[in-house]
């Protein structure tokens, strides 16, 4: 088993942002994007990290970026280690594979989620008002059923930075602008019509999904990582059954765990036995290979 990065700690470089999993540095006018091997599970970062997961978000999110780039440009400068610039190359070996150089943008702040099927605050929602994000919805939808087509529910980040919490398009188009909220909802609906044929090809279920879009002097583009299990909602589609909550692709085995232990969801965010650890790797690299359709991680 590869050893497992939990933290990079760069220390000629000025990290910019350190989010649960990844950590942005400053490098020159753009970005160093690190992927860790960290996880988080009931909203806690766990104290044990699961090896090479990391690498895995990123080869997949390098796939999407390039699978969609006829449908919309993204801040990928390069993810090839040996091409970065100087003052990363000592920092090599902890990059390769992990990491991407990308262009800084103005991030919009607004959280673009697309969802197919009606799971987690989707449903919440629904349940109590019919609607999601202000979109009403038939009477008689159950838990992960699929939705006549495709919604746009953006989300905004809390005060605490922690949760987001759900508006409607009225309320983006408020804080952004009519017409810059119109092409994020038309990119995201796209986008996530066009990866969830694809999944759907790979025997997965796109359920939903969230991008994060900015804008640079040549115009909007995709930020952030695309369509990893981190950021979406993959179901198994031989499993698939509506009427309750769906196996997670990626966390089925933590989630069972951390029930079985009783974990109280209060820090400090317990450790995981090597058997889950294993069980999980083997999860994000069944997506990996499914999604990618490579067979191994260079
Ligand atoms: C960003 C400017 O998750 C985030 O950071 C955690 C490491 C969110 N975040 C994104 C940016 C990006 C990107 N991606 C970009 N291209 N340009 N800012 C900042 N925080």
């Amino acid at each position: 088993m590869p050893a497992t990065l939990l933290t990079t700690d760069f220390d000629s470089l000025q990290l910019h942002a350190r989010g649960k999993v990844r950590d942005l540095y400053s490098v020159g006018n753009d970005l160093l994007f690190v992927a860790t091997d960290r996880i988080s599970a009931f909203d806690f970062v766990l104290a044990t990290g699961i090896p090479d997961k990391g690498k895995i978000l990123t080869q997949i999110s390098l796939f999407w970026f390039q699978f969609l780039t006829d449908l919309v440009p993204n801040h990928l400068i390069t993810a090839d280690v040996a091409s970065y610039p100087q003052p990363l190359q000592q920092y090599a070996d902890a990059l390769r594979g992990r990491s991407m150089l990308v262009q800084r943008a103005q991030m919009f702040p607004v959280e673009c989620v697309a969802r197919g099927y009606l799971s987690g605050s989707g449903w919440k929602e629904y349940q109590a008002t019919g609607k999601v994000c202000g979109i009403a919805l038939p009477a008689g939808l159950k838990e992960s059923d699929r939705l006549p087509e495709p919604i746009f529910t953006p989300a905004s980040k809390s005060a605490d930075g922690e949760h987001d919490i759900n508006i409607s398009f009225e309320e983006m188009a408020a804080r952004i602008g009519h017409a810059d909220a119109a092409t994020l909802r038309d990119l995201t609906l796209e986008i996530y019509r066009r990866a969830a044929a694809h999944a759907e090809r790979c025997g997965m279920i796109l359920a939903d999904t969230k991008f994060e879009f900015g804008r640079t002097a040549h115009g909007i583009i995709l930020a952030d990582e695309v369509l990893t299990p981190d950021s979406s909602r993959y179901w198994q589609k031989d499993t698939y059954l509506p009427g309750g909550p769906q196996i997670s692709f990626d966390k089925q085995f933590v989630r069972d765990y951390l029930e079985k232990i009783r974990w109280n969801k209060q820090a400090p965010a317990p450790t995981l036995p090597e058997e889950v650890v294993a069980q999980t790797r083997e999860k994000y690299l069944e997506a990996f290979r499914r999604i990618t359709g490579q067979q191994a991680l260079e």
